[in-house]
């Protein structure tokens, strides 16, 4: 069987559905700048950096914007993301995250966050998890977004582990990406319309026991 010494999370639509929030605060960007934004379009912004996102955005339109208007829009989206999560409590955490997390320690697997988010911190604070996470690795603390790996590099690094014995538990199909690129385990939390590429995919970590993924990983491996 896969020995799995320790998981990287994802925030955004892994641990909590704020997901749902970033799509809120860039749909109201979108309407300002008059821009043809739907939830299709969401998708492939998602686990991609602030300032990746915009850009994406942006060129939906056929505008060019100076790098002084990015800035103020990346920092109005921000302003109406944090009023929208600033609400928050433990009630928005996922299904089964909490109950996974407490399995997973008693298992003496290491834990992580890996999140493109730079609001890491603040939605781990507000929802009460920031102590269940071993190690915390954010938007604040890399230099290139996902796909690129470095965010999930990074966390495996402070954990101690490898990537081969690593699960990334993702929501995107870009952090999905960036796992695989990092030649981690990876697990698709969603549809496997857009993330069919993950190692494995599932619904939710409801009644999930990591020996039953490493049973199911070992079988692709
Ligand atoms: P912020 P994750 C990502 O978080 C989100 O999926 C993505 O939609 C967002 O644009 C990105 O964080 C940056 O977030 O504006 O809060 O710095 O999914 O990697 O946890
Ligand atoms: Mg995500």
């Amino acid at each position: 069987m896969t020995q799995i010494t320790a998981c990287i999370f994802d925030l955004d639509g892994v641990i909590v559905d704020t997901a749902k929030y970033h799509y809120q605060a860039w749909h109201q960007l979108a309407l300002k700048l008059d821009l043809p934004f739907n939830e299709q379009e969401n998708e492939k912004m998602k686990g991609i950096s602030r300032m990746d996102s915009l850009e994406m955005m942006l060129k939906l339109g056929d505008r060019e914007y100076s790098d002084i208007d990015k800035q103020k829009y990346c920092a109005a989206k921000n302003t109406w993301y944090l009023d929208l999560v600033s609400d928050m409590d433990k009630s928005e955490i996922l299904p089964g995250i909490v109950e996974f997390i407490d399995h997973l320690k008693k298992e003496n697997i290491k834990i992580a966050l890996g999140s493109a988010s730079k609001n890491a911190r603040r939605i781990l604070a507000l929802v009460g998890l920031t102590d269940s996470f071993d190690e915390i690795v954010d938007g604040n603390d890399v230099i290139k977004s996902k796909p690129d790996p470095e965010v999930f590099v990074k966390g495996a690094g402070l954990l101690g582990t490898k990537p081969q014995h690593t699960i990334v538990f993702e929501d995107s199909a870009k952090g999905i990406d960036a796992a695989i690129a990092g030649s981690f385990k990876t697990v698709g939390i969603g549809s496997p319309d857009h993330l069919g590429h993950a190692d494995i995919v599932v619904e939710n970590l409801v009644n999930t026991s990591i020996f039953d993924l490493s049973k199911r990983l070992e079988s692709k491996s």
